[in-house]
Parts: structure tokens; C-alpha cells; sequence
């Protein structure tokens, strides 16, 4: 299998960590690309040409969620998506509070990293907003106890977002009056997973 990736997309991170966790990184080979590169290699697979992007013979798979699906098909093992999800509409909607946090995170992020005078004040104000209503629902939503989280879909999706907020949005202390949250994201970034798919500095 091919993945293409870049080393800082959190959508990327998301398939990246599920394959570390799932033990395929031995028969993936993760190609790194630049985003809206006109040399792209991925352009041969992909008119789309985001990541991530699992290319498996014929098959070319986008979407991170699509491909954590896939990889819980190959292996056998509903990881990334426990047995019962599809009706578990509690799950489903805490899935959809975060892939929607991360959506306003990604837009932020990218919106940040263009130049000053072409950045959009409201935009960026819309988005700090969002981000702070979805954290302030995670802290209420999100046990004591780390561990009582399980590692699926949802919290690999929540990790890859609070990684890029570090990353790509350090003046936001998203942490201050988050301590369950804060707590959380610290356990879940000792995993050998998260750590092997950190976001590199620029
Ligand atoms: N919904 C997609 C989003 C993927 C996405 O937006 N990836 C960004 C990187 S963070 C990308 O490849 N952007 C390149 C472009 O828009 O041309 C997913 O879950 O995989």
C-alpha cells in the first residue's frame, strides 16, 4: 500500500497513527508529498490530490476516515471503529463534534500560514471562535480518567487536532481551564504512535 501524506497535515496524522496502531506500517509505504504542488506524484492516482491518500492496486482511497475503515477491514480489528459504532449515536455524534472541530482548525491553520496582508480577520475570528465553543465541549464531555476514553476513530481525529493547535496555533492556551482535556491529550501523546508522528517544526 501506498500513503501519501505530508509530515504536518492532521488529517494525514489521522491515518499515519491508525497504521502505526493497527502494526501495517511494515507493508505501507508513506510517501511524502507538497500540497498543490502542479509536480505532485500523487496527481497520477488522484484528481482530488489531498492527503491523505491510501492507494492500494486499483484502489485509491481519500479521506481519513474512509481509510481508518479500510485499515480495520484489512487487519480484521475494529480499532478504529468498535463493533456497534454505526448505531451508536452518542459516539456518532461526539465523532462529528470533533471532525468538525478539526474542519475549523484545519481552515485556521491554513488561513494563518498565508501571508499578513492576506489573511482574513474574519475568518480568523470565526474559527478562534469555533475552536473555543468545540474545546469547552470536549473539557464537559471528556472523563477524569484518561483511559476511560477509548483509542478509536474519535480520539485519534481529537489528538491530531490538539497537535496541530501546538503546532500551528501556540498563542491559543487551549489548555487554561481545560484540565480534563490537557490531561487527556497528555496520555494520549505518550503513545508511541503520536510520538512517531509528531508534526516536524518548520
Ligand atoms: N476530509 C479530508 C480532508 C483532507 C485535507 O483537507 N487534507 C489537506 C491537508 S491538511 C490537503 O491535502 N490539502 C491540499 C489541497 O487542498 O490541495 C480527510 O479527512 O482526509
Amino acid at each position: 500500500m501506498k500513503l501519501f501524506v505530508t509530515p504536518n497535515s492532521p488529517y494525514a496524522r489521522i491515518a499515519r497513527i491508525a497504521a502505526t496502531e493497527a502494526g501495517l506500517t511494515e507493508r505501507i509505504e508513506e510517501i511524502r508529498v507538497v500540497n498543490r504542488s502542479p509536480d505532485s506524484p500523487l496527481l497520477a492516482y488522484s484528481p482530488v490530490c489531498r492527503v491523505p491518500t491510501l492507494v492500494e492496486g486499483a484502489l485509491v482511497l481519500g479521506e481519513s476516515r474512509t481509510i481508518c475503515a479500510y485499515f480495520d477491514r484489512v487487519t480484521g480489528q475494529a480499532r478504529c471503529f468498535p463493533e456497534g459504532r454505526a448505531d451508536d449515536w452518542q459516539a456518532r455524534a461526539l465523532e462529528g463534534l470533533v471532525t468538525g472541530f478539526l474542519d475549523g482548525v484545519a481552515v485556521w491553520n491554513r488561513e494563518l500560514r498565508r501571508e499578513p496582508a492576506a489573511r482574513s480577520a474574519f475568518l480568523l475570528e470565526v474559527e478562534l471562535r469555533r475552536a473555543e465553543r468545540c474545546l469547552d465541549r470536549l473539557e464537559v464531555l471528556c472523563p477524569a480518567a484518561p483511559a476511560e476514553w477509548p483509542w478509536d476513530f474519535t480520539r485519534i481525529a481529537l489528538a491530531a487536532t490538539l497537535g496541530i493547535l501546538d503546532h500551528g496555533l501556540p498563542a491559543l492556551d487551549w489548555r487554561q481551564g481545560r484540565p480534563r482535556l490537557a490531561a487527556w491529550f497528555a496520555a494520549a501523546s505518550a503513545r508511541p504512535a503520536m510520538r512517531a508522528t509528531a508534526p516536524e517544526r518548520p
